[in-house]
């Protein structure tokens, strides 16, 4: 159903890394996001996403664990949906939620576009990834296109382990882990009939618990490690910092390349805070690997989430920040974790926030062939993008304020309400005018909107 037109002045190939990509009518890749391919934040020595990174491979160690951080952003559709069970008809797979580069090529909405890969090659029983990651997404303090993850995955060889008892080979793993003392929350059963269910066909119940066992206790002691580095700082920095208690909790989650399946959340500013997604890795995706007869898990965390606790960082776009006063806070810290600090904001820029409201223009105007004038072929996301290519790191968030529909004609009318506020100077009132005005021409160019 998706038939947007290619974007007015698109280039014919493009160039990602060094390597050539033809385009074709998919391609909606804007400049601002092919750029951020050749930042790799989770890379750069002593920045936070980095140190970051650090502290997390630092609880999954080598031998058992590879690391890998090299790994090219453009993938195939297979790579990032097919491989992993997605279904033909996902909503990930529109062109509103994700960076085409073809119909088959595009930038990784996930690290575990790179699962099948890694599992075929075995090159140990562990590896992580980090990787920047690409989304079409809303704009707020805590979204951005373009973000990083880090993957990990475990597995066990049935064969390989002794008398083939593969429960008793990952408890005995498991024995080996340090334990904790932080409360968890763990309300539901390992796996559930309907709601997160075992692979009967491939695992024992004993298997699955095991399993899962193994991969929560070694995802707390990760987020352990993140929080009392996170609390030694405060407590160095502030001789007042009360020590508040870390809760943690697991919840029942789903996706389509794990099961059962979980996502840990983190009680953080009287709010549950979602930092990672993970499971029992369903067993089709080693089969096709080539690698049947192994089991395991594998887990998915969002640097940025983690980063932005650990050094108490309010909004997103400050890692993408080249000011000496955010990127001089973290001198040193990777070659030596012990010198990490909190991050203390510079002076907060004044807002100035803009409405604009328009009609949609409807589908049969749009050359759909749906002639209900109520039906649009209207995606958020599509605002989400406009702004962000006019405003850049300008724009803090973008919010629907109101939304009405024409009793008798059905016509839709939206208004947005915009944030402008630079992290980094006063924007001045000719400033956010321009940007504003640029906003209101893009919007009625790129979706025929009408301007109210
Ligand atoms: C995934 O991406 C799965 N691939 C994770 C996974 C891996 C599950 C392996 C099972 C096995 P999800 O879309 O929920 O799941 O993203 C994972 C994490 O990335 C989230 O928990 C969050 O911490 C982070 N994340 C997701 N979207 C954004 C965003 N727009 N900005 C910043 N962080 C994000
Ligand atoms: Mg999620």
């Amino acid at each position: 159903t998706q038939q947007a037109a290619p974007p007015q002045g698109k280039p014919a190939t493009i160039v990602v890394n060094g390597k050539t990509y033809t385009t074709d009518a998919w391609f909606n890749v804007p400049p601002n996001v092919l750029a951020s391919t050749s930042r790799k934040l989770h890379l750069q020595k002593d920045h936070p996403v980095a140190i970051t990174r650090q502290i997390i491979e630092s609880k999954f160690p080598a031998p058992t664990y590879k690391t890998h951080n090299n790994f090219d952003p453009v993938v195939s559709t297979f790579e990032n949906f097919d491989s992993l069970g997605f279904p033909p008809d996902h909503v990930g797979r529109n062109r509103s939620d994700t960076y085409y580069i073809n119909q088959t090529t595009l930038l990784r909405t996930h690290t575990s576009a790179h699962e099948a890969e890694l599992f075929r090659a075995h090159a140990s029983d562990g590896y992580l990834i980090s990787a920047d990651v690409y989304r079409r997404d809303e704009v707020d303090r805590s979204h951005y296109p373009v973000f990083h993850q880090m993957e990990g995955a475990r597995v066990w060889d049935r064969k390989a382990v002794p008398n083939g008892d593969v429960v008793a080979a990952i408890y005995a793993d498991l024995a080996t882990l340090p334990t904790h003392n932080v409360k968890v929350d763990d309300p539901h059963p390992p796996f559930h009939a309907t709601r997160n269910p075992l692979q009967a066909e491939h695992h024992s119940p004993a298997e699955a618990e095991a399993l899962g066992a193994h991969l929560k206790r070694s995802l707390e002691l990760m987020v352990v490690e993140i929080f009392s580095r996170a609390k030694a700082a405060a407590a160095k920095q502030d001789p007042d910092y009360v020590d508040e208690p870390l809760r943690v909790r697991w919840v029942e989650a789903y996706f389509p390349f794990t099961s059962p399946s979980w996502e840990l959340e983190v009680y953080y500013a009287g709010d549950w805070l979602e930092v990672l997604g993970c499971g029992v890795t369903q067993q089709h995706i080693l089969t096709d690997a080539g690698v049947p007869g192994q089991v395991g898990w594998a887990f998915g965390i969002g640097l940025e989430r983690i980063a932005m606790l650990l050094f108490q960082i309010p909004d997103i776009r400050l890692f993408w920040s080249q000011d000496n006063r955010f990127l001089s806070q973290f001198t040193g810290v990777s070659d030596d974790l012990a010198k990490l600090k909190r991050f203390v904001p510079f002076s907060k820029y004044p807002a100035c926030y803009k409405d604009v409201s328009f009609w949609l223009r409807s589908a049969s105007a749009a050359g759909g062939n749906d002639k209900a004038a109520n039906k649009h072929d209207f995606h958020e996301n599509d605002v989400m993008e406009i702004v962000r290519n006019v405003a850049g790191d300008d724009v803090e968030d973008v919010c629907l304020v109101d939304e009405f529909t024409h009793p008798k004609t059905g016509r839709r009318s939206m208004c947005y309400r915009i944030n402008y506020r630079s992290l980094e100077k006063t924007l001045t009132h000719p400033e956010t005018n321009a940007m504003h005005d640029r906003v209101r021409e893009a919007l009625v160019e790129k979706l025929g909107v009408e301007l109210r």
